[in-house]
């Protein structure tokens, strides 16, 4: 179990229940001590993710092996009126909107593993029913997961709605986009039974654990407290000693670009191009490997990481199994890639781009609304906003920008789920990361033919690596990301590209794209056009872009919320 071979698994556990009185005692027993010296050496870094969720397959076999001889044990034991119970019930969900996956599972299986009884919702949970579910499994933990910002508020939302219940159990909170500093300032005031913000996989346990133990879970808590009370007091503090640049002045340092030189390129398309089937051995050689190990928790650069004095042996391993899977993934067409590009004729109006119909610029078909940094920097430098990368209305230039959806999410979480039910959680985690490296591979598959497209690309003699590095003219950024941190912008972009019809990606209430391993963005192609974060809003620009928008302001400040350099009413 602890080298994580499950071969044998089967065959192995019934010589046990031969030898054990109960299958309780095998789990309890041998399994236990196998995941216990798993956990400890996960724990003191000496053993890596990948290998953690392999022994978790091994003992999860075996558990499925004796779950029918426990099932009729608890009969009996339920007719004599007794009562079993685990280490403690946790309840995990990936809150209302959001369709993120993998961190959830790889966090359920980590608990499992360690003989928690894990009830995972899955995704897309609106608050009523995790409360619901709380009640009736008798949570001892409830954990929340989440990716793209708007599931912030949703999980305030849900903290609320545990505090006005009258719940009391711990509630954790993870995934990409939460943050220590957000579960403090936002969530924790809001209820009272703890909250705790998880990093990552390899802390659960000791938390929990924490958690659940009468003699430690108060001390955990004061000191979660207290470090929480720190961070509110440093966000206080940090507003108060960096004030923004008025909107104004924030305008006044955008970049100088002379428009009567720039070169913009026209493409050789107008409209939409949708791509129904792209064949997926197109899309691997564009596919960067680092993220994947960073999603199992190996951090390092690939190539260079396969040699790594540290993890290079796992990683190696990892890389082994994610090829072989890989190959089949291609071979069967175990996932259909989709994807749509567009480009229009556009001018920007201040911090605006206005999208038009042909290249007479008279009928606007789409605003696309940007905002700008307003932090104070030195003289030479610009507060940048993505509308200074398109001529500008009075130039009298027309310019041209895209936009692009692209998925190779549809097939994941079939094939993900014929795994689960196998008990092979590693493969089915191994899919979704590799659905999602495909994602990710076919924006940059498609970036590159955009490029070519308007041409200036087609001059480009890019190595993969050239690629990775964004050694080529123009962004992409995508609604979400620092330079465009609006989620409802996605909205607009989808619909000039028709993507849901073209692509099959839906948005979510909280605009996250479903399948999950999809990529939506816009590519201006301006040369000196550059990723940036646009930073902290002052209450001037949220309000005038509610503005230009049509918004009312509280729902601009809903979905900027982590953004806002101020408190809301
Ligand atoms: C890989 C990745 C993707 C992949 C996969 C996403 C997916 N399927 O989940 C792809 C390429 C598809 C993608 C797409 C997008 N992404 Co993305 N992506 C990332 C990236 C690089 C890593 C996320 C990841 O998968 N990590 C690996 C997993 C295993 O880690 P994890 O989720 O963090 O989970 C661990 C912990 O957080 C914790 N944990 C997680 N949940 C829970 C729950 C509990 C209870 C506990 C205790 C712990 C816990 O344990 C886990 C295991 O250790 C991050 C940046 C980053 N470095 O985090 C951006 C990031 C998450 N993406 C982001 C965005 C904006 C997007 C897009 C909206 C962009 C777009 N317009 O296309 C889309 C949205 C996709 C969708 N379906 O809606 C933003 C989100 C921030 C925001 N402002 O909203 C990020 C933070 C990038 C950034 N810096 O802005 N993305």
């Amino acid at each position: 179990m602890v080298k994580g071979l499950d071969a044998y698994v089967e065959a192995d556990t019934e010589e046990c229940r031969k030898k054990y009185p109960r299958p309780l005692d095998i789990i309890e027993g041998p399994l236990m001590d196998g995941m216990r010296v798993v956990g400890d050496l996960f724990g003191a870094g000496k053993m890596f993710l990948p290998q953690v969720v392999k022994s978790a397959r091994v003992m999860k076999k075996s558990v499925a092996y004796l779950t029918p001889f426990m099932e009729e044990e608890k009969r009996q034991a339920a007719a004599r009126g007794e009562i079993t119970r685990s280490q403690g019930r946790f309840l995990i969900a990936t809150v209302k909107g959001d369709v993120h996956d993998i961190g959830k599972n790889i966090v359920g299986v980590v608990l499992a593993c360690n003989n928690y009884e894990v009830t995972d919702l899955g995704v897309m949970v609106p608050g009523d029913k995790i409360l619901a579910k709380a009640r009736e499994i008798g949570a001892d933990v409830i954990g929340l997961s989440g990716l793209i910002t708007p599931s912030l508020d949703e999980m305030v939302h849900v903290a609320k709605e545990l505090q006005r219940s009258g719940f009391n159990v711990p509630l954790l909170i993870g995934g990409a986009t939460t943050s220590a500093a957000h579960t403090a300032v936002k969530i924790a005031p809001e209820y009272a039974g703890g909250v705790v913000h998880v990093l990552d996989a390899s802390r659960v346990v000791n938390v929990v654990s924490a958690l659940l133990s009468d003699q430690q879970k108060l001390t955990f808590l004061q000191d979660v407290h207290s470090k929480q009370e720190k961070l509110r007091e440093d966000f206080a503090a940090r507003r108060a000693r960096k004030p923004l640049l008025s909107l104004e002045s924030a305008r006044a340092r955008r970049p100088a670009f002379n428009w009567d030189t720039i070169d913009i390129p026209r493409p050789s398309f107008l409209g939409t191009r949708a791509y129904t089937e792209v064949p997926l051995e197109e899309i691997v050689p564009y596919i960067d490997w680092s993220p994947f190990f960073s999603a199992w928790e190996l951090h390092g650069r690939f190539p260079q990481i396969l040699d790594d004095e540290v993890v290079g042996t796992e990683a190696r391993k990892l890389f082994a199994d994610a090829q072989t899977l890989l190959t089949r993934i291609v071979r069967e067409k175990r996932f259909t890639a989709k994807a749509v590009v567009g480009f229009w004729p556009c001018q920007s109006d201040g911090d605006d781009v206005l999208l038009y119909a042909d290249e007479s610029g008279s009928q606007v078909i789409a605003t696309a609304y940007h905002l700008r940094q307003q932090m104070e920097k030195p003289g030479d430098q610009f507060n940048h906003c993505l509308a200074d990368y398109v001529a500008p209305k009075l130039s009298g230039r027309m310019d041209y920008c895209g936009g692009f959806a692209v998925t190779a999410g549809h097939g994941v979480e079939t094939f993900a789920a014929e795994f689960r039910a196998a008990q092979d959680d590693y493969s089915a985690i191994m899919v979704q990361a590799l659905g999602d490296r495909l994602a990710e591979a076919m924006a940059e598959l498609f970036h590159q033919r955009a490029r070519a497209f308007c041409t200036f690309g087609l001059t480009e003699n890019l190595t993969p690596e050239d690629l990775i590095r964004e050694k080529y003219r123009g962004v992409r950024p995508a609604p979400g990301y620092p330079a465009c941190p609006d989620h409802t912008e996605k909205r607009t972009l989808f619909r000039l590209l028709e993507a849901s019809s073209h692509t099959g990606i839906s948005l979510t209430e909280s605009c996250a794209m479903h399948p999950a391993s999809s990529v939506s963005g816009w590519y201006f192609n301006h040369p000196e056009s550059k990723y940036f974060g646009v930073g902290k809003l002052g209450l001037d620009q949220v309000t005038d872009y509610a503005r230009r928008k049509g918004q009312p302001l509280a729902e601009a400040e809903r979905w900027l919320g982590p953004y806002l350099d101020y408190e809301t009413s």
